[in-house]
């Protein structure tokens, strides 16, 4: 009976704090964002050297300590085979590369699988998109037998780049009860501290491992990769593209709370949720914020700053309040200090865009697509309109 009583409990709170999301606008509550310029002892930082310097080292350590933990920076060899080629797929169209890239430290090693093609009517190193998957990995399939909006790899071959992806369970499994089991079995200590790293930081981690292979690939132009990023993904390809300062650009696709979303708007998913749905993703620390989102140090408009100048995109979904699309734009609109310390306006106004309507020519770009939380052809065809601005093609 007891029992029973419990589980009628238990069910009831889950239901009463789904419904607590807030939906309405009106019900934002009044907040104030953490200023991207001032250091910690109160200075306004006023110039890039200053910036790069104090005050950007300064925000990147609350960012690692409170939410996406340290990313441990040494191993002892990188080496990758090439498992499987095909120099005319795609009907010809592209070189296709599947890749075991094996990390080792100490008498540990952990293998990341990537899935390359390489457009064949380019005949120089090529920029790249690199995916971080975080779906079903039938969505990057090498054969093509299955072709998924997702990664629609032809679509990208086409105009000109490269395309490749590996597959998050690689990194982290995206389990509460397994996550150590990735690359977290080189680096247990991280399990042990407060703001060690979990299974975001370890995907953000791998992105960049498969960067370092992009280096010594010929076909690649590893100052050119971008790396992409849906929802969980999407918060994995911020933090690559923070921490890794060898990626070009970052496409942040529905990326929501903890990702490109300001965290004190309280629209959509909180700090509360993602931490109870999913305890193996942020640091320990993080948990300090639970209904709490005032007493962060930071806000994620200072994650996309960190980014700067590089380009950074972001998208929403009309149907996905969930990951608060205002709150994304809003984000960008309040990384713009940093980005004008480069001379590197982004002209967007106040206001988001009307639906459908991708900002393009923009340092910061932006679109909120008609429809639901996924990542689309809709959504690749403004990528590469935005990748194709940044780096126009000669000739
Ligand atoms: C949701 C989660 C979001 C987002 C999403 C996804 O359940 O609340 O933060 O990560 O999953 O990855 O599709």
């Amino acid at each position: 009976m007891i029992k029973g009583l419990n589980i009628f409990f238990a069910i009831f709170i889950l239901i009463a704090r789904a419904q607590a999301q807030n939906y309405d606008e009106a019900k934002v509550p009044a907040y104030t964002l953490p200023d991207v310029l001032k250091t910690s002892d109160g200075q306004l930082v006023k110039n890039k050297p200053d910036w790069e310097k104090k005050r950007r080292p300064e925000v990147l350590t609350l960012f690692e300590n409170n939410i996406y933990g340290q990313m441990p920076k040494t191993f002892d060899n990188l080496t990758y085979k090439v498992t499987n080629e095909v120099k005319d797929a795609m009907n010809g169209k592209a070189h296709l590369k599947e890749v075991t890239i094996t990390v080792t430290k100490g008498n540990k090693s952990a293998d990341i699988h990537l899935v390359l093609f390489t457009p064949n009517h380019v005949k120089k190193p090529v920029p790249a998109f690199l995916l971080i998957n975080n779906r079903g990995k039938e969505n990057t399939d090498p054969t093509r037998a299955t072709k998924s909006e997702f990664w629609p790899a032809e679509t990208v071959i086409e105009s000109g780049y490269a395309v490749a992806a590996f597959h998050v369970s690689d990194g982290a499994p995206d389990n509460k009860n397994t996550y150590q089991d990735g690359i977290l079995r080189l680096y247990p200590e991280q399990l042990e501290t407060d703001n060690g790293m979990k299974a975001i930081g370890a995907w953000a981690w791998t992105a960049s491992r498969v960067l370092d292979y992009f280096q010594k690939d010929k076909n690649i132009d590893a100052k050119k990769v971008f790396v992409v990023g849906h929802s969980r993904g999407g918060k994995a390809a911020l933090w690559a593209g923070v921490q890794d300062q060898r990626f070009a650009m970052v496409f942040s696709n529905c990326s929501g709370n903890t990702g490109a979303a300001l965290a004190r708007r309280r629209f959509g998913e909180t700090i509360t949720r993602i931490n109870t749905s999913f305890p193996h993703w942020f640091t320990n620390n993080y948990k300090k914020y639970n209904d709490n989102e005032a007493a962060l140090p930071v806000d994620q408009h200072m994650l996309i700053a960190l980014i700067a100048p590089r380009p950074v995109y972001a998208t929403n979904a009309t149907k996905d309040l969930w990951a608060d699309p205002k709150g994304t734009y809003l984000s960008l609109i309040n990384a713009q200090p940093v980005y004008a310390l480069y001379k590197k306006p982004s002209g967007l106004s106040p206001e988001p865009p009307a639906i459908n309507t991708a900002i393009i020519n923009s340092i910061l770009g932006y679109h909120n697509r008609e429809g639901i939380h996924n990542l689309t052809t809709f959504d690749w065809q403004n990528f590469i309109r935005f990748a194709n601005y940044h780096y126009p093609k000669k000739g």
